[in-house]
């Protein structure tokens, strides 16, 4: 059977497309799986600089495949573990820029994983729904954690809560989404988008998620601590070398992610 994520590099850009059309890419466990070892080996390799999550058809990910429940072997709580919230932690934490290319509807754990992504870049024909309560459960995969930091407590009560389908539009201003690109020209500015976010100095650039992700949790002296520890680390990457000189020299600077 056809992978379940489809995967390719292009200009450093690793794609990792879901593909489940038939379905809108609702996920059973080969496609999070899948999905998860995409993300860990986009760690461990250096050509790639930035990663793409994407859906193939009409759909981006519709959550979990509600046909497929059998597979879950053992518990919700172990199978949510072991899947939703690996995938998420590894988004977040991977010391590279994830983009997720939100080509349609994101419901469910599918609207946790755009969520998620550093740069959210919708179509115009993308919808985002916290579908959850409408089969009575909670929304998961860090849409508590994630949608309240972004909307704060009561917009993302009730979006939660009446399932409200949130169109292009309404997501720019509420900030579920950085851009939003015409369906028809879609893939091509999601490209462009990668292949700029790519030639960045990606180990600051993961330096400054890790700094990010800290902030979130901790208090301002805290914060300020640890920016100056990763400083540290950065001031020591080539790309900063080449950054510095390429300033002085009144020149573009070429940074090769290291
Ligand atoms: O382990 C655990 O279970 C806990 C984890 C939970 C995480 C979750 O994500 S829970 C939430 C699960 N997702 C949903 O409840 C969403 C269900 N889908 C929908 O509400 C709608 O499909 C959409 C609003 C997403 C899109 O609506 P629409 O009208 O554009 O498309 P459609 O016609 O409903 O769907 C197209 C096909 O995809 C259809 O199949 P068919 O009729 O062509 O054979 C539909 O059944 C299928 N599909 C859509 N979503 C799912 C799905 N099949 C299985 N599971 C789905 N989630």
């Amino acid at each position: 059977s056809s992978p379940a994520v489809l995967q390719s590099v292009h200009n450093h850009v690793l794609y990792l497309t879901l593909n489940r059309p038939d379905v809108l890419n609702a996920a059973n466990n080969a496609l999070l799986l899948e999905l998860l070892e995409g993300l860990k080996a986009a760690g461990r390799d250096p050509e790639v600089r930035a990663v793409v999550i994407t859906g193939a058809g009409r759909g981006f990910c519709a959550g979990q495949d509600l046909a497929a429940v059998e597979e879950r072997a053992g518990s919700f709580t172990e199978h949510i573990e072991r899947t939703y919230n690996r995938v998420i932690l590894q988004m977040r934490t991977l010391e590279k820029p994830v983009i997720t290319a939100v080509n349609g509807v994101a419901a469910g754990a599918g609207a946790s994983i755009a969520l998620a992504g550093d740069v959210r870049l919708w179509s115009d024909a993308a919808r985002f729904i916290e579908v959850f309560s409408n089969i009575a459960l909670i929304p998961d995969s860090g849409s508590t954690w994630l949608l309240p930091r972004i909307v704060g407590y009561h917009r993302a009560f009730e979006l939660m809560a009446l399932a409200e389908r949130v169109e292009p539009g309404d997501a720019l201003r509420l900030g579920l989404c950085e851009h939003v690109y015409p369906a028809e020209t879609f893939e091509a500015e999601v490209r462009a988008y990668a292949e700029r976010m790519a030639a960045r100095p990606t180990r600051a650039l993961g330096l400054t998620k890790r700094a990010l992700n800290y902030a979130l949790t901790h208090t301002l002296e805290d914060a300020l601590q640890h920016e100056a520890y990763l400083q540290e680390a950065a001031s020591r990457l080539e790309d900063h070398q080449e950054g510095v000189s390429a300033f002085l020299h009144k020149r573009a600077p070429e940074f090769k992610g290291r």
